[in-house]
Formats: C-alpha cells, structure tokens, sequence
C-alpha cells in the first residue's frame, strides 16, 4: 500500500475515539472481553490482562486459564469471572479446550489470547486450531505473547487468519521485538534497526493491525496507515507490562472500537499510565499491575 504520513498519537485525538459513559448505562454497554492466558507458573500474566481490561473500561471480562490455576486467579481478581479450561499434565492448554473457547465466545464481544500461555507443541495445536475456527475468526481479537511466538512457527497460520478476519473486524498483533523477530524469520537487531520497515511488513502481511512495541512503539495497518506514541517510560520495561497492555486493547475492542482505534488508543493510555505511576511513585520499580491501576486516570487525563 502507499506510505501514509505518519500520525503523532495526541490525547485529544485518543479521547475522540473512546467510548462515552452515559449516565444510564450498564455493564452490558460496555462489551464482554474472552481472556484466553495463563498456564501453571504463568497465571500472573492472565491476571494482568484482565486487570488491564477491567481497568479499560470493559463491562465483563471473562478469564478463561487451566483448571489447575483457575481458583488461583478468581482469588487475585474478584472483579473477573473465570473459567477453568481442560489442560494438560503440565498445566498448559492443550487442543482439548478449543470447543470450549469457542463456546465460551459465542456471546462475548472480543478475546485476548496469548499471555502466559507456553510455547509447548500442545498449546501450539490449540492456536493453530483456534484459528482455523470460523467462528474465531469473526470476533474482533488481540494475539500477543506465546500466541505469537506459536503462530511463528508456521506464519502461514497466521497470514490465513489474517484474510479470513477482513477489514471491518479484524485483529490486533502486539509483538515485542522479540516477537515480531520471531514473525518476520529475522533477528531482534534487525527489527531495532528498521522499526517503521518492520511493523508495516507485519501489517501487510498478516492482514493485522501490527503493534511493535517498546520505547516510541509503533502501530501499523495493512491500509499503509501507521503511528507513533509519545508516552510510556523505561520504567515499563519490567515483566507484565505487555499483558497490561494486551488487556487494555481487548477492552477497547470489547467496546465496539476498530482495531485499529483500539490498538492507538490503548498504546497511548497504557504509556500515559505508566508516567502517571512514574510521576507518582518513580520509575524504577514500578509494577505492571500499578500501571493497569493507573489506566483510569490516564483515560481521565485525555478526556
Ligand atoms: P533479550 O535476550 O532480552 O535481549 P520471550 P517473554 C527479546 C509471559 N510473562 N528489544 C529478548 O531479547 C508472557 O506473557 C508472564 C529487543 C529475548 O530474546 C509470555 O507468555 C509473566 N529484544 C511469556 O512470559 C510476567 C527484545 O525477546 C526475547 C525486547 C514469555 O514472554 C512476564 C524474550 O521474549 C511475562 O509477561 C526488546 N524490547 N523485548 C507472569 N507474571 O506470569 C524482548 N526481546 O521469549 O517471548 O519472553 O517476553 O518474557
Ligand atoms: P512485554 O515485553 O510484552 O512485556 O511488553 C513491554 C511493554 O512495556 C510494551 O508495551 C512496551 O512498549 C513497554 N515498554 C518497555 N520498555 C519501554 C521503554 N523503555 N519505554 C517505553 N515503553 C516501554
Ligand atoms: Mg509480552
């Protein structure tokens, strides 16, 4: 596609693409996030992502982990309805639970999938199946973390799953360089060294809106669009804080955004909320779930 300029991520133009809170709303308004995550020793970054989500505004989030660790997360986060999925002996998901996710799907309005999942051949066979589920497909969804990592064995999974999703719907890829290193059959280096050359690759060739994330993270859309975003700090740079964002997009999606205001919108909010904590409490130190906790002030400091 021809090269768009590039967009500087402002917090007024952010604030125009949230949704309003009316005064009689309810939790039904506000959409119904499907959190697919977690795995024995990993149950942090499931909580996370739906901390993130609750913490962006969504009206239900769903948090759907191996059994084994499902009573682990309902106690971390309250606010959270979970589901314990069938796993296997070590504690990951394996392609068993695929009926389940789709079921559990169905009737909410967007999934986040990836966070904490492993990178065994077991799980490998549930997002290759999840994928090639039409029913999958169709719903607005966020991969990230070991989904990615996963789907880059075989990217052609993922090219497929891109078209199948079409324009209006549509997903959301959130690669750290690692990750997106992974995507492209190309070192970490060589994505640092052409970070615009890179995201926009990733876009066009999975049919996805690309976040390649890390200091000024960048967003791209298979339209040739793409942005840059000012916000965020080294502080951020510490385990978790990409399942904050991951959550953070689910939620927008969950809300009826387009993936490509969902991702925007959450880059911006997620770094902004990480310098509110910052200014708050320093940046070294700081914890990926107080950046969740600050994702609402940051969404009133735009508006
Ligand atoms: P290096 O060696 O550090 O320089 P992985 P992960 C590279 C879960 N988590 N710039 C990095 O390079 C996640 O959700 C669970 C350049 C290394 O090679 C995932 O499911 C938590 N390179 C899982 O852990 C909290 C960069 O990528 C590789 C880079 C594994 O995710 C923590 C590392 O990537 C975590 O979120 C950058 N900015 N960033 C929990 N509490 O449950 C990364 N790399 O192997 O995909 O490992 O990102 O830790
Ligand atoms: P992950 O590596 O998946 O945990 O994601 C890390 C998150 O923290 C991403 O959203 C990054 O953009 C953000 N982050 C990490 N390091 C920095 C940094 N130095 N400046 C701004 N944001 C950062
Ligand atoms: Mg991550």
């Amino acid at each position: 596609p021809a090269q768009a300029p590039i967009e500087l991520l402002e917090g007024r133009d952010v604030a125009a693409l949230l949704p309003a809170r009316p005064a009689d709303s309810h939790k039904g308004t506000y959409g119904h996030l499907l959190v697919v995550a977690g795995s024995q020793g990993m149950s942090g970054a499931a909580v996370l992502v739906a901390r993130a989500a609750l913490r962006s505004g969504a009206g239900l989030v769903t948090l759907a982990v191996p059994a084994s660790v499902q009573a682990q997360a309902a106690a971390s986060l309250p606010e959270a309805l979970t589901h314990g999925l069938p796993e296997t002996s070590e504690g990951t998901l394996g392609v068993e639970a695929a009926r389940e996710v789709v079921r559990l799907l169905g009737p909410r309005d967007a999934l986040a999938l990836g966070p904490g999942i492993g990178a065994g051949r077991e799980t490998a066979a549930l997002v290759f199946e999840l994928l090639s589920r039409e029913e999958i497909v169709v719903k607005p969804c966020v991969l990230d973390a070991d989904a990615l990592t996963l789907l880059a064995r075989e990217p052609r999974r993922l090219d497929e799953a891109g078209r199948a999703l079409g324009a209006a719907l549509g997903m959301v890829i959130t690669p750290h360089p690692g990750e997106m290193a992974r995507l492209l059959g190309c070192t970490a280096g060589d994505v640092q060294a052409d970070r615009p050359g890179k995201v926009r690759e990733a876009a066009t060739r999975f049919g996805a809106v690309a976040v390649l994330k890390g200091a000024r993270t960048l967003v791209a859309d298979p339209a040739g669009r793409w942005a840059i975003n000012p916000t965020g700090n080294a502080g951020m740079a510490t385990g978790g804080m990409g399942d904050v964002l991951t959550g953070a997009v689910g939620a927008l999606l969950a809300q009826g955004l387009a993936p490509w205001d969902a991702a925007r919108a959450a880059v911006y909010l997620h770094g902004l909320a990480g310098d509110l904590a910052a200014a708050e409490r320093g940046a070294a130190g700081l914890l990926a779930s107080e950046v969740a906790d600050h994702l609402p002030a940051a969404r009133r400091r735009v508006l």
